[in-house]
């Protein structure tokens, strides 16, 4: 089957079935065997893998290690074209649309993409809004991009249309890692308005309840990374309120 990944999204999101997906940094693996068991027993949907800025990690290595540990799908969140690796499932080809740096939107994408070609992974062409977060982001400021205004929803809405209108196969809406205010219900509403693609929602999510209230307004995927760095026993607790959004969906 081809794109059998993103196939598996459509498919959830024709159900209404939400999913949840954790970030890992492979420059902060600390306590990743455990973050593996606390995916496997929670029924994590996803793992994203990547980062900005990749210091000491070794990505390969860290997805093998990953890999041994779960069969959860491993999606390549790349912050550079050096993050293509082909040991991971598939590959979120990021374009920045809610910027105007052409090496973003188009430039890195023709570099990589003969390299991506031959890895074989499946591609999933995903349109990356970040969206401003009341503090200055890593992702903010390593792309060299303005991000849109938090309350301008019909700035996001638009954005995430021309998106979808270019053929971009999901939205990637982004507080940024660590964000101190995540994105808000409101935006989720206007741009899960605009568009029938899948939308991911990620950026400083810390608790259930936003967690629940994001499914609410539309988000097909949450992403968390950040919380459990310092918090890893709140896996469960953020992975229960998709579920549980789920179950009480039926
Ligand atoms: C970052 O959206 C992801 O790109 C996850 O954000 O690390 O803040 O959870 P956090």
């Amino acid at each position: 089957m081809t794109d059998p990944i993103y196939k598996t999204l459509l498919q959830h999101k024709a159900t209404g079935r939400k999913c949840f997906a954790v970030l890992i940094d492979p420059d902060k693996t600390g306590h990743l065997d455990a973050l593996l068991r606390d995916c496997n027993t929670h029924q994590v949907d996803f793992i994203f893998i990547g980062g900005s800025l990749l210091t000491e990690g070794e990505l390969a290595a860290c997805i093998r290690k990953i890999k041994a540990q779960t069969h959860i799908p491993v999606l390549l969140f790349p912050g550079t074209v050096l993050q293509v690796n082909e040991e991971a499932d598939g590959l979120l080809l990021l374009s920045v649309i809610s910027g105007r740096n052409p090496d973003l939107l188009i430039g890195r994408h023709v570099a990589a993409a003969p390299l991506i070609r031959r890895s074989g992974l499946e591609v999933i062409s995903t349109g990356y809004m970040l969206i401003e977060s009341g503090q200055l982001t890593a992702a903010t400021y390593m792309s060299n991009t303005i991000p849109i205004p938090r309350g301008k929803n019909e700035i996001a809405a638009c954005t995430a249309l021309a998106g979808e209108q270019l053929g971009l196969k999901m939205i990637y809406l982004e507080a940024g890692s660590g964000a101190e205010k995540p994105v808000t219900a409101k935006m989720i509403r206007a741009v899960r308005k605009a568009v029938n693609i899948p939308l991911i929602v990620g950026g400083g999510i810390c608790t259930p309840e936003k967690v629940t209230e994001n499914c609410e307004s539309g988000a097909d995927i949450i992403v968390v990374g950040n919380l459990f760095e310092t918090h890893p026993e709140m896996l469960g607790e953020m992975a229960g309120a998709v579920h549980q959004f789920n179950h009480a969906a039926l």
